[in-house]
């Protein structure tokens, strides 16, 4: 059985829970491996790469809040840059900056993530590849993965999670879904992805 490790973030700027954590807390299983990050650059993948080291999964798939998405959406790449108008929850703000100086400007996911929505649409809950994962934490997060593993055969891609119905109510006429769907829609992806 592949091992999968699983990551998601804590809770940042107003919102009091991020989906990505109430969907993968709720993950369980033979494999699987879970870690929660901080909204932090740099700090956040450091520490996503101690546990790959530690735990050696043949996948990663690491998830994070995108309000306002109307979808699970799988990332085809990263971008080497720190460009958000918010600081992080360690209050550093970056307005354009490389994340490794002199890098490669994008990696792909090594994941499939086509793959990867087409298996969480087949459980009828709404998935589409993104072309974007931001230039903030996430982006950081998977730049910093893709670059520790390229070479490694391990595969890895990012997905982005909509708000979730707890967060609703503050967000009136967005998107959002259940955890528990976005739990189902992530068990969907870990099977696609032992399967690829
Ligand atoms: N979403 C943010 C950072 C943490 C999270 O869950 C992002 O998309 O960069």
């Amino acid at each position: 059985m592949k091992k999968i490790l699983l990551s998601a973030f804590e809770p940042f700027g107003r919102e009091k829970i991020n989906p990505a954590w109430e969907a993968v807390r709720r993950m369980d299983g033979e494999g699987i491996g879970k870690i929660l990050l901080p909204v932090e650059y740099l700090r956040a993948g450091k520490m996503l790469i101690a546990e790959i080291r530690r735990f050696e999964p043949d996948i990663v798939i690491m998830t994070g809040q995108a309000g306002g998405r109307d979808a699970i959406t799988p990332e085809t790449r990263a971008v080497n840059s720190r460009n958000a108008k918010a600081p992080d929850s360690a209050g550093r703000l970056c307005l354009g900056e490389e994340i490794n100086a002199g890098g490669e400007a994008e990696l792909p996911a090594t994941l499939d993530p086509s793959a990867l929505a087409e298996a969480i649409s087949a459980e009828g809950i709404p998935a589409r590849v993104s072309l974007s994962a931001g230039a903030f934490v996430c982006n950081d997060v998977f730049y910093q993965a893709l670059s520790f593993l390229n070479g490694t055969g391990v595969k890895a891609d990012f997905i982005h999670l909509p708000w979730c119905s707890e967060q609703a109510p503050g967000h009136p006429g967005e998107f959002s879904l259940p955890a528990e769907t976005m739990a189902i829609a992530l068990e969907a992806a870990v099977r696609a992805a032992r399967e690829s």
